[in-house]
């Protein structure tokens, strides 16, 4: 005889076969669907550090919008930073489908407890910064994101469709910046090459530690959410750098990088993981600062949250004295 605990097994069973059976045809895992636990903790995961990395990432360049040089340029950052809110709310919508509510991905973030990007632990002194962050950020996002598009997950995958083509704006304003800068005065050229000097390490650690320290890799490959490692997109970011910063006329910090004939890649010098360690943990030059900039406005937003559920509920009460 069956016990109803077995047949519950029987069904995890074909329902584990089925799964498998999507993901290795390259079909799409939907909300609806059944799913192992493991990979939805892994997608809540991942997605809610993407989502956070999106809001906090407003923060270094927002610090530019009263001060960009012209209006031009001023509109061209709003744009850019709004595009920014966008993606982490298709991002917070994607990881909602889950299970997990944006209140509590909101408050895990403003109690310090949840990760998102390194990179945005860093500051942003000059306007250089605008072209840098574009440019060498926003350019390893993209190689990031790109594979993420074909994701298993259905919601995640097709919300980076869209991020990945505002991406792509957003990574030519940051080299435009950089040219212009560059076709400038010494001082100018001076400020651009600084600020490249600033960001080139911390945006080769956004793709994350080596392989062989990445202990969610393996998993999340097999499950088809990543398609790369985290060393073979960084190899794949440089290759793409190198012809850019010659056409920008600006030097790479890494006097170890050279093409090697042999792999047919490029060799590169040693990334400071102490550092990026560091940063994970909460002490990066900018950490406290991002954060709490983040409860204030969660905080000073609260009355906005307030009137529009008000609203919702005045709303549908009047939908019932209609019908
Ligand atoms: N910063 O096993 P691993 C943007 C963590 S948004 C912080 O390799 P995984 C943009 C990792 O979470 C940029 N933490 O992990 C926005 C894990 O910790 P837990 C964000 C990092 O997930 C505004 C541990 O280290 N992009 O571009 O297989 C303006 C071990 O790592 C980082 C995304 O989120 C890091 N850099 O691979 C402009 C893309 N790297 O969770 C631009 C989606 C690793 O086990 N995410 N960690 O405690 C991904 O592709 C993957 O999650 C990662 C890491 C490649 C980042």
């Amino acid at each position: 005889m069956t016990s109803p605990t077995d047949l519950s097994l029987v069904e995890d069973d074909d329902a584990q076969a089925r799964f498998d059976e999507l993901v290795a045809h390259e079909q799409r895992i939907e909300p609806r669907d059944w799913m192992p636990e493991a990979y939805r903790k892994t997608l809540i995961r991942q997605i809610s550090q993407h989502a956070h990395s999106e809001i906090i990432g407003m923060q270094p360049e927002g610090n530019w919008i009263t001060r960009a040089p012209s209006l031009k340029r001023k509109a061209i950052l709003m744009a850019k930073v709004q595009d920014e809110a966008g993606h982490g709310l298709y991002l917070y919508s994607a990881a909602q489908t889950l299970g997990i509510t944006r209140d509590t991905m909101t408050q895990q973030l403003i109690d310090g407890k949840a990760k998102y990007s390194s990179i945005f632990n860093y500051p942003t002194p000059t306007w250089a910064d605008m072209g840098a962050i574009g440019w060498l950020v926003d350019g390893a996002a993209i190689v990031n994101q790109v594979p993420l598009c074909r994701a298993s997950y259905g919601p995640y995958g097709r919300a980076m469709v869209r991020i990945c083509k505002e991406e792509s704006f957003h990574q030519r304003q940051g080299f435009e910046i950089l040219l212009q800068l560059m076709q400038g005065t010494d001082e100018q050229r001076e400020m651009a090459q600084d600020a490249v000097n600033r960001w080139y390490w911390p945006s080769l650690a956004m793709f994350g530690p080596p392989d062989d320290e990445s202990p969610n890799s393996a998993q999340s490959m097999k499950w088809k959410i990543k398609r790369f490692s985290n060393d073979a997109l960084r190899q794949r970011f440089v290759g793409m750098l190198v012809p850019q910063a010659e056409i920008l006329g600006i030097t790479l910090p890494d006097p170890e990088l050279r093409y090697n004939e042999e792999t047919g890649a490029y060799d590169m010098g040693e990334i400071d993981w102490d550092e990026f360690y560091e940063v994970l943990r909460g002490n990066g030059p900018c950490n406290a600062e991002r954060i709490e900039r983040r409860r204030t406005a969660h905080e000073e937003g609260a009355w906005v949250r307030e009137a529009a559920a008000e609203y919702a509920r005045k709303q549908a009460l009047r939908a019932k004295e209609v019908a």
